[in-house]
């Protein structure tokens, strides 16, 4: 445990240095190294409290370093249309964010090669009848669209995103929902998830979408299919959606298991484990 507070402390040294220094790139990447290896020497912490405390820790520091690339530029997006910068509404922006014209795309690992011919969801859990859909049946139910604005943790806000997709109550509805489910755990490629209580995941404005602004939803984005959460940190907006499983408990997803906050509004600035 000390050595994961000695190399979260040493990043904070590092990341002092950095308006000092010449290459403030080469300083970004020892930061997040050293923030790299104490999250992996995480992994031997039996104490779990204290593990999501210094996860905690961790992912706020490292999500800066993200902020620090993103307000960069690097990320901005090509080939969607520029989203609005301004507002007239300066409430309309929760607190902490700053608007995006293009969309950054975020996640672990690799982009998953999905085809819409093999491509399946599965609802599970506690539901009346566990059922899989494919692709076509999929595309049998009722489509919904939403208009609304994407919050990433890192910083940046992306307003007015057309989504089209399911409703996961209209969904739902073909699984049946058991009496008893109060949480679900959505699942997408290769191994990610988000955790929600059931009343988040069945808001008027949330969806299974397969569509933004008119087109296909692009593969970097979550294509064929993911979540959107417009009321919690775009974590929760699991991209390569496969599985919705209710549970009569809250079970934490991906990052949520790794000192993101549980519930994620960022109306209240809920980032990480330790906020309110
Ligand atoms: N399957 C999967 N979904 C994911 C992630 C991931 O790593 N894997 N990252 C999440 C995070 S942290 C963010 S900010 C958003 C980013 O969505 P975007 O790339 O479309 O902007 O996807 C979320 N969904
Ligand atoms: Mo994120």
């Amino acid at each position: 445990m000390d050595e994961i507070v000695r190399l979260i402390e040493r990043a904070d040294e590092v990341r002092k240095t950095a308006s000092t220094r010449a290459d403030p790139h080469a300083v970004r990447e020892r930061a997040e190294r050293l923030l790299t290896a104490a999250r992996a020497a995480l992994e031997r912490l039996d104490d779990d409290a204290r593990r999501l405390e210094l996860a905690g820790q961790i992912a706020r520091r490292m999500a800066d370093l993200d902020r620090e690339v993103l307000i960069a530029g690097q990320a901005e997006a090509g080939d969607v249309a520029r989203a609005p910068t301004r507002v007239d509404d300066p409430e309309r922006v929760p607190p902490g964010q700053h608007l995006t014209a293009g969309w950054p795309v975020l996640h672990t690992g690799a982009v998953p090669d999905l085809e819409v011919a093999g491509f399946s969801f599965t609802l599970t859990g506690l539901v009346e009848r566990r059922v899989r859909l494919s692709w076509q049946e999929l595309q049998a139910l009722p489509e919904t669209t939403i208009t609304a604005d994407l919050h990433c943790v890192t910083g940046w806000t992306r307003l007015d995103n057309t989504w089209a997709g399911l409703h996961p109550r209209d969904l739902l509805a073909r699984a049946g929902v058991r009496p008893g489910a109060t949480h679900a755990l959505v699942t997408g490629h290769p191994a990610y998830s988000a955790n929600l209580p059931l009343d988040a995941l069945l808001a008027d404005d949330v969806l299974l979408a397969w569509s933004h602004d008119g087109a296909p939803l692009p593969p970097a984005h979550g294509g064929p299919l993911r979540l959107v959460v417009p009321a919690r940190y775009a974590w929760k907006s699991v991209k390569w959606a496969f599985e919705l499983r209710l549970l009569d408990r809250d079970v934490p997803g991906y990052w949520e298991a790794r000192g993101y906050h549980n519930d994620g509004d960022p109306w209240r600035e809920q980032r990480f484990h330790g906020d309110q």
